[in-house]
């Protein structure tokens, strides 16, 4: 063997040596992941201001020590399309995953896709889920349910959902099935409190099995999930929630009159109009609206047992903490219900991020969604990059909230519809090619449609030009 080899031998395997060792560091060193995603909730959270009542003393702690999204948005405003964008990093139209059906590996090109806990758990972790992560926890290998993914997480807990119903279920709230009236199109819509211990409760018990996770000891690092299902119809919580809140005093989220006049055709045939006019008829609204407020302070519960437990284990300085909601939720605005619109109730979600290594804190006005969890997630634990995702890191604005991000969020509802979010404005386009324009810094409610005024004409082509070089990715 000459000099000049041997050389390169001995090089070689120093080089070999410090790598396996710099790896080895590398994947002991890499931070743990609690995600927690609390099904429709919207910006009634206190951090985020959208109603002066609401109580949510758990997620407004953290919000204190994290980095609060105000401005974060859902790809789709609905449960299934939402989150298996969330965890496939694919937009709804990229997929063909628009409804609560529709299952993505059923989608060609999409049998093998890797989701974000199975890029985790390639890469050196270990992962596991409690409750309500893909839409239909209750999936098995075996059986598998629509809308769920079984095998994505290594550890599943399936648990049931939200609060065991009363024994008298309709008892409480309206019944609008059985009271006979039309106008709701889903029989969970139904509110009131229930004779039940949180711990009873399979919210409570979802994140109880992260909390007992987090007290066991991990080889490696983890990605931990938790759902939990309330506020999400029918609104029945443990009593004690409801105490909380004087329905006389309920406050009203403001609405306008006539709001839906300047609308799409298409916009105003997704409200539940006819079911709100039942609420107001019935005389219900602060009566539905405290059933949410008392379903929000109980998930907050269910989300404060599980970050207790967080802070006692020691995993506490090396657990990067994401708290979403999966979309909005109206309670009356523009004579709407629940979700699935276009509108800023629906689109918007609560987006808290806390990374201990960072250690920055406050609010972030920028447009990020949920579509960029994933990439972001894998910057934040230093992963190899997935260069195939439709979403951006914004892992600069977790170090600086207010850093540079050129992008509009993005949310779609069924093909050809869509809405786009910057800081000031939200734009509308429809299937039937109709536009909604939203002047935020004026108009929060989104009650005055601008679109049509001559004077915005290059707002709407910059959101029109986006808007194609998203779509046609
Ligand atoms: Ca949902
Ligand atoms: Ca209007």
């Amino acid at each position: 063997m000459n000099t000049k080899i041997t050389v390169r031998l001995i090089f070689s395997i120093a080089l070999g040596f410090l790598s396996s060792v710099v790896h080895s560091q590398n994947s002991t060193s890499k931070p743990n992941v609690l995600l927690i995603m609390v099904d429709d909730m919207n910006d009634w959270v206190g951090a985020f201001g959208g109603h002066p009542q609401a109580i949510t003393p758990n997620m407004d702690q953290l919000a204190a020590r994290s980095i609060v999204f105000k401005n974060a948005s859902c790809s789709a405003a609905l449960c299934n399309p939402s989150r298996t964008s969330m965890l496939t990093g694919y937009q709804p139209f990229t997929t063909g995953v628009y409804g609560n059906i529709e299952v993505f590996r059923k989608m060609k090109g999409f049998e093998n896709t890797i989701t974000l806990p199975q890029y985790f758990a390639k890469n050196g972790y270990k992962t596991a889920a409690s409750g309500k992560i893909f839409h239909n926890p209750r999936g098995t290998a075996k059986e598998p349910k629509e809308g769920s993914d079984p095998g994505s997480f290594q550890q599943e807990n399936k648990v049931g959902l939200g609060v065991p119903y009363p024994k008298e279920r309709f008892v409480h709230g309206l019944n609008f099935k059985r009271a006979g009236v039309k106008g709701s199109k889903t029989r969970s819509f139904d509110w009131g409190p229930v004779e039940t211990t949180d711990e009873e409760t399979n919210d409570w018990k979802s994140a109880d099995y992260a909390a007992k996770f987090l007290q066991e000891k991990h080889e490696k690092p983890f990605f931990l999930a938790c759902g939990i299902f309330r506020p999400h119809l029918p609104l029945y919580a443990p009593k004690k929630y409801f105490d909380l809140f004087d329905e006389e005093n309920i406050e009203l989220p403001t609405v306008l009159k006539n709001d839906l006049q300047d609308v799409g055709k298409i916009g105003a045939k997704w409200t539940g109009k006819g079911l709100h006019a039942e609420i107001l008829r019935n005389n219900k609204w602060k009566s539905a609206v405290r059933g949410y407020l008392a379903s929000l302070a109980f998930a907050d519960a269910c989300v404060g047992h599980l970050l207790d437990n967080l802070e006692k284990s020691k995993y506490k300085e090396n657990t990067i903490i994401v708290l979403m909601g999966d979309h909005g939720w109206h309670l009356g605005e523009k004579e709407h219900w629940s979700k699935q619109t276009l509108w800023e109730e629906s689109a918007k979600t609560p987006l808290i991020i806390f990374d201990p290594s960072k250690g920055e804190k406050g609010v972030s006005l920028r447009t990020v969604s949920l579509i960029d969890i994933y990439p972001t997630l894998i910057d934040l634990c230093g992963l190899p990059k997935k260069n195939d995702l439709d979403g951006n890191s914004f892992e600069n604005l977790i170090a600086n909230p207010k850093g540079k991000w050129s992008h509009s969020a993005l949310t779609t509802k069924g093909e050809g519809n869509y809405t786009l979010r910057d800081e000031n404005y939200r734009y509308i386009l429809y299937a039937d090619g109709f536009e909604e324009l939203y002047d935020h810094k004026v108009d929060p409610m989104e009650w005055k449609n601008i679109a049509s005024n001559s004077k915005n004409k290059s707002i709407l082509e910059r959101f029109r030009k986006e808007l194609k070089s998203l779509v046609k990715k």
